[in-house]
């Protein structure tokens, strides 16, 4: 990286954000077609993918369903964690620094 794209980076504040990984967490409780519709309203996943990243998180304990912002990744998870509450299931949702 040269001295003119690092001065200029810095005369113009532009720094790329900081990325958190959105997690969902295993649960014993949590019906599995529940954690599929959360994937597909909350992170856009197809029915595929969402079934696929369920089934990951109920083998393996936890996946990352998403890479986001601060703002957006902080967002995702109250959403998420509001919506499993409201149909009282423990789903939950939590965040990372990636
Ligand atoms: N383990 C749950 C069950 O057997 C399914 C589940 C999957 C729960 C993923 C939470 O994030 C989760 N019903």
């Amino acid at each position: 990286q040269s001295h003119d794209e690092v001065s200029q980076r810095e005369r113009l504040s532009i720094k790329p954000p900081s990325m958190y990984k959105v997690i969902l967490n295993n649960d014993d409780y949590t019906p599995m077609d529940f954690v599929i519709e959360v994937l597909m309203k909350f992170f856009r996943m197809d029915q595929e993918r969402a079934t696929e990243t369920m089934l990951t998180i109920h083998y393996k304990g936890r996946a990352v369903c998403g890479i986001f912002s601060a703002d957006v990744a902080e967002t995702k998870v109250t959403q998420v964690n509001q919506y499993a509450r409201q149909h009282e299931h423990p789903l939950l949702a939590s965040v990372e620094k990636a």
